[in-house]
């Protein structure tokens, strides 16, 4: 007999240095989209414990904000270390809770590496400029300083990278983090604590509480988007709650960085390698079963290619496995619960009431028991983009619909609320780079020949409009952590002012 979900996931958490007091006898029921079955009851923290961690984090803070950079490096070269030691155990946490593929669940623990990277090389920059001064004798010069506590609120579908992510750029950047992830995913939250304490006893001598894991439920989100010490707040999840988030931190001055809802298209040109665009968009469209923030959800075909790309990606859709993660090679894996399930096909009923024609969509019921949810991906031909393609539905849904001039597909596809990632399959020069122009795709991320998922950390990360206009990971997102403070310096026995004004007592 096989071992239960629940037993394979007290081994992996053990072997992961998870203490079974944290995830048992307490309130927090955790479910793994596997099987649906309860794999652990975490004990629940509150507001009052928000506020003891962020009182703990501030006291952190007046510490490390002087440790100097390079040495805080280290601090994240360990954490990197330990998570290459402890990649394969993490990257299957990650199945077992968010229902992710092997190679997704270890993909995601790679980021995690990748940023640790990215941010030991930063530790030995966060360069601020120098800038011509038009006063004699005066120097003018731009420095980056710590800005506080970052407070961390993240989602179920990327339930670890997320936390690195900022947690890499955080202490680099001299700030201590506060944690609130997903109640969907408390446990792999618990493992990336437990490996970030390794990294820190070998570290030796950084300040307690540099980085802590509140799991509880929403009130102790909101305890930490209320507290003014809270000096950034970087916030994962659906446009809905970055309405709630970003108006309560900016009224009390606070810094966001939201990273919101997506719904992402993609234009395939008459000019495209069609073999190419398929399997870019099976992926973009299907990966993690449809619940990347970067999935591919709209697709707009030219008509010259459209009877030849579209009855191959419904081939795709018809055949692509779908099943358990943990014991099949399937790579469609679970939906994260019933509520996904239910919205998923209540969106697939309004396409079809607004003229859609619904490939795939349904339930497979032999992949998993009755508690989890498995669906075939489903590809919606579309008259128009009306309805629900206008909306994000976190689920393997792509609507297709066909187009003749491509500035109009560029302006369809900028025509939703939300502005995250984009892509044009293309060999034209000139259709690649109207799209990439200030006239083309509206998002954060615009690509070519390549899906609109899967981005690598050493970009910036983000999207505009209702996506939030937050940036995270690489380029220079980690301005967002610092605070810049332009210094002018004089050197010389007068005081010129500067334009020129005089004020002589
Ligand atoms: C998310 O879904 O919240 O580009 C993040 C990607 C991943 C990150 C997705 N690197 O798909």
């Amino acid at each position: 007999m096989t071992d239960s979900i629940a037993t394979v996931t007290r081994d992996v958490l053990d072997r992961l240095g998870v203490g079974s007091a944290l995830y048992s006898g307490g309130t927090l029921d955790s479910f793994s989209p596997v099987t649906g079955e309860r794999i652990a009851q975490l004990p629940q923290q509150g507001p009052a414990d928000v506020t003891a961690a962020i009182d703990r984090a501030v006291t952190a803070f007046r510490a490390w904000r002087t440790v100097p950079a390079p040495r805080r490096g280290e601090l994240v070269r360990l954490l990197g270390e330990e998570l290459r030691t402890s990649k394969d155990d993490l990257g299957r946490l990650v199945s077992i809770e968010a229902g992710k593929s092997p190679s997704e669940g270890a993909g995601e623990v790679q980021e995690m590496i990748d940023i640790c990277d990215f941010a030991v090389g930063l530790s030995r920059q966060l360069y601020g400029l120098t800038i011509a001064t038009e006063r004699p004798g005066h120097r003018m010069m731009e420095t980056w300083h710590p800005l506080g506590v970052v407070g961390v609120i993240s989602a179920f579908n990327f339930p670890v990278a997320v936390w690195s992510w900022n947690t890499a750029l955080a202490l680099v950047c001299g700030n201590p983090v506060v944690w609130k992830p997903s109640e969907k995913t408390p446990l792999t939250a618990l493992a990336c604590q437990a490996i970030l304490d390794r990294a820190l006893a070998r570290f030796g001598d950084a300040p307690e509480a540099l980085s802590q894991v509140i799991v509880g439920g929403r009130e102790t989100g909101e305890a930490l988007v209320e507290d003014p010490r809270v000096a950034l707040v970087s916030a994962t999840g659906s446009t809905r709650m970055g309405r709630q988030v970003g108006p309560k931190v900016a009224a009390r001055f606070g810094r966001t960085i939201l990273e919101l809802g997506g719904n992402n298209a993609g234009i395939v040109c008459p000019s495209a390698d069609l073999d190419m665009a398929l399997r870019a968009i099976a992926f973009g469209a299907m990966g993690t079963a449809g619940q990347r923030c970067t999935t591919m959800r709209r697709l707009f075909v030219h008509d010259s290619v459209y009877d030849q790309l579209v009855p191959g990606l419904v081939k795709a859709y018809a055949s692509v496995t779908v099943g358990n993660p943990l014991t099949t090679p399937a790579l469609v894996g679970p939906l994260v619960d019933r509520a996904a399930h239910d919205a998923m096909q209540a969106a697939l009923q309004a396409a079809k009431a607004a003229g859609g024609t619904v490939h795939g969509g349904t339930r497979v019921t032999d992949a998993g028991p009755e508690a989890a949810f498995y669906v075939r991906p489903a590809l919606v031909e579309m008259p128009a983009q009306t309805g629900p393609v206008l909306e994000e539905t976190f689920a393997p849904i792509l609507y297709v619909m066909c187009y003749s001039d491509l500035d109009d597909a560029i302006a369809q596809h900028n025509a939703v609320g939300a502005g995250l990632s984009s892509s044009i399959f293309t060999t034209d020069l000139r259709e690649a780079e109207t799209f990439l122009s200030a006239a083309g795709s509206d998002c954060g991320i615009a690509n070519v020949n390549i899906g609109t998922s899967g981005a690598e950390i050493g970009g910036a990360f983000g999207g505009e409009k209702e996506t939030g206009g937050g940036r995270e990971s690489g380029s220079d997102a980690w301005k967002g952590y610092m605070r810049r403070a332009t210094n002018t310096i004089n050197y010389s026995r007068e005081l010129p002012l500067a334009q020129g004004v005089s004020f002589d007592i």
